[in-house]
């Protein structure tokens, strides 16, 4: 098969979804999700958008956006929004995300009729963006059984949804009670979630180690959660890597994670990547870069 470079491997991409079915049928007319008060930066965007602000959720992205330069010479550009001033409860951008949260992208492909689209949620993005725009499969896993086992790919949703529906909510509850609440809080609610984060964390510590099933690997420990042997790196790392970094500042103490050693070594492991670095790093501070904010009037790519 031709290797494909980002740029046709997209409008590739594009032709080779259109069937001769969808050829008969009028273009289908999207409903633009801007509003007479989108701003312009946004509303102007061209290609790939993010609007994101480096916390956990942002920093999955920010991440993937990184690692997919990297490889392939993405470009796309940034907007930081501001969730101290409410910017993400806006009318215009609950046009865009109902949510009123970040992280959200915006792809304003030309070479796609039903552009702009827009992603919400940090997993459905990270998807989104794998799917789309890593056709090697560096972060992510075919479906195709001629390329890779497809067990993979389920894998890989297993543990993306497991993060995302079990690690997520109790560390950020977590977070929030016992560094946000801005009250006096029961310890019953702070030791709930702190309980469930722990056994969360031992869940991964487990299956790093392949002790529960004995044979994946031949035994030894994985580096990484999906994949043959010791593993892949993959958008289901990134996911709950962007979290479990801020294990000490969302206040698990050094004896609390000294249970996880294997989950400590994929921390470091994966901070080790430069990608990695520049995703969670100073690009995406709003005092180092004032241009990146909304209230600015140039963007960034
Ligand atoms: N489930 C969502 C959660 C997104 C989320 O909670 N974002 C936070 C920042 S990490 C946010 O926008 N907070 C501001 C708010 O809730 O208004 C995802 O994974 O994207």
């Amino acid at each position: 098969m031709v290797r494909l470079t980002y740029k046709y491997y997209y409008y590739y991409h594009q032709l080779s979804t259109i069937t001769p079915t969808d050829s008969t049928k009028p273009p289908t007319t999207m409903t633009s999700p801007f509003t007479p008060t989108t701003p312009p930066r946004i509303k102007n965007t061209k290609g790939l958008h993010l609007l994101t602000t480096s916390t956990p959720n942002g920093k999955k992205v920010q991440i993937l956006f990184e690692e997919l330069s990297a490889k392939y010479d993405l470009q796309w550009t940034t907007t930081l929004i501001d969730l101290d001033t409410d910017e993400q409860k806006q009318p215009w951008f609950l046009a865009l995300n109902p949510n009123g949260k970040i992280p959200l992208l915006i792809d304003n492909n030309p070479h796609n009729p039903s552009s702009p689209i827009t992603v919400m949620e940090s997993s459905a993005i990270l998807l989104y963006l794998v799917e789309t725009y890593d056709p090697d499969h560096h972060f992510h896993f075919s479906s195709s059984s001629s390329t890779s086992s497809p067990v993979y790919k389920s894998q890989l949703l297993q543990w993306l949804f497991f993060w995302s529906a079990s690690g997520q909510p109790q560390q950020a509850g977590l977070n929030h009670f016992k560094r946000f609440a801005g009250v006096v809080v029961d310890s019953y609610a702070i030791e709930k979630f702190k309980t469930e984060t722990l056994r969360i964390y031992n869940v991964l510590e487990m299956h790093l180690s392949n002790r529960l099933t004995g044979d994946d690997g031949g035994g030894e420990a994985r580096e990484y959660l999906v994949g043959e042997g010791r593993g892949k790196y993959s958008i289901a790392d990134i996911n709950a890597y962007a979290w479990i970094r801020a294990w000490k500042r969302m206040t698990i103490s050094e004896e609390e994670m000294g249970r996880f050693p294997l989950l400590r070594r994929w921390v470091e492991r994966i901070e080790e990547r430069p990608a990695v670095r520049r995703g969670v790093g100073e690009g995406y501070d709003e005092e180092v870069h004032p241009e990146l904010l909304l209230t600015s009037s140039t963007g960034r790519s």
